[in-house]
């Protein structure tokens, strides 16, 4: 394996968003980064990366010599269910032209996000990484399944044809500060940030969508990030890693509900709305690889992160996305 002792210029693609501001956070505040480093974190409108001729011009200008790439058409069920042919068109160019481009400049190392949604549907559980290609995805995002499984495809065969040891993480359900919050785009847990937030501004009624009976684990951003850098710095598998709480930290949708409503200390009712979708009922994803390298890694309290995400949604409801 190629050892690169110049310090590191990261490239950070998606580095507005959820993930990228955490990331962000933890290289800036919390000495996420080291002596002589580079991080660059990019939006959309420093490029478009579903174009490739922007996709050069910005790997020109910054020549990086690692990259995360986080960047990608991204959103919750209902979204899915409206866009899936978007999510897949969308996800397919930015992915191809970061990786393809990040080759030619000769970028040592590149990190893809994948996710726990893009899994078979049908399967045994817990799932584990060696499962992702056994079989097809839920039918609700398999437009973003597919696209983020061809990341795993480019990879192995990059690694086959030219040796590069490009890898990706796969994140469960993420969550906290900088989100989309959206009602209709967002993920389940910002968008029930929201609509309690709502609820108890206008002395309304929460409404939950589906039945509350879906199960998902649940990861902090911050907890998340934190993983990321130990991933771009220490693992060199080509193979993905699961970055996920354990199976025993899976949670129901409605556990979910509870935990807003105690952080808003929201008393109005809760209103399920059974003709809305459940979507997957559960994807249980094993963090037994994670935890045979970081066995002492230390997550944050389910709780104490959504308490702190709405303080953050409340203080900054204003200018954030929703
Ligand atoms: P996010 O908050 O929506 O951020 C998406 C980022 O991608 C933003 O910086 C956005 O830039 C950028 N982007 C979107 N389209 C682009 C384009 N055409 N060209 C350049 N940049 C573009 O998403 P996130 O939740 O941080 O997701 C980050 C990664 O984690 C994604 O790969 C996602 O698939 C993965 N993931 C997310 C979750 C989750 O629960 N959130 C779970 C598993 C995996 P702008 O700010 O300019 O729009
Ligand atoms: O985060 P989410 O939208 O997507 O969660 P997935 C959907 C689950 O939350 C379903 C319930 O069981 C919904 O019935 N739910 C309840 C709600 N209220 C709401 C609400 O107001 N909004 C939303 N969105 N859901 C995602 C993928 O799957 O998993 C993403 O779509 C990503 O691409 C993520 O990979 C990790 O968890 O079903």
């Amino acid at each position: 394996m190629e050892v690169n002792m110049e310090p590191m210029r990261v490239l950070v693609t998606g580095g507005s968003g959820l993930v990228g501001k955490a990331i962000q956070r933890v290289v800036k505040e919390e000495g996420g980064a080291r002596e002589g480093e580079e991080w660059i974190f990019l939006s959309s409108k420093d490029a478009d990366l579903t174009n490739a001729a922007e996709t050069r011009t910005i790997f020109e200008k910054h020549r990086p010599t690692h990259v995360i790439h986080l960047a990608a058409m991204v959103g919750g069920l209902f979204r899915h269910l409206r866009e899936n042919l978007d999510f897949w068109r969308k996800n397919v160019a930015i992915n191809d032209n970061v990786l393809h481009t990040a080759h030619e400049f000769g970028v040592v190392k590149v990190v893809s996000c994948l996710s726990t949604c893009i899994f078979p549907d049908k399967t045994t559980y817990p799932i584990d990484e060696t499962m992702i290609h056994n079989g097809p995805p839920h039918c609700s995002n398999s437009g973003y399944a597919y696209a983020k499984r061809m990341v795993d495809v480019h990879n192995r065969a990059c690694f086959q044809q030219y040796g590069r040891r490009y890898t990706a993480i796969i994140p469960t359900n993420i969550f906290g500060p900088h989100d989309n919050f959206s009602i209709e785009d967002a993920h389940v847990l910002p968008a029930l940030v929201h609509k309690a937030y709502r609820a108890k501004m206008d002395d309304t009624a929460l409404e939950v969508c589906g039945s509350g009976r879906g199960l998902r684990q649940f990861i902090y951003s911050l907890d998340l990030a934190r993983l990321y850098l130990w991933v771009l710095r220490e693992y060199d598998e080509v193979e993905p890693i699961i970055l996920s709480v354990g199976e025993e930290d899976e949670i129901a949708i409605k556990d979910v509900v509870d935990a807003i409503v105690e952080a808003f200390e929201f008393t109005g009712p809760v209103v399920y709305d059974t003709s809305k979708s459940d979507g997957q009922m559960k994807k249980t994803a094993s963090n037994a690889k994670l935890r045979r390298y970081l066995p002492d890694f230390t997550f944050t309290p389910f709780r104490t992160a959504v308490k702190e995400t709405c303080d953050w949604f409340a203080a900054n409801y204003d200018r954030t996305r929703k």
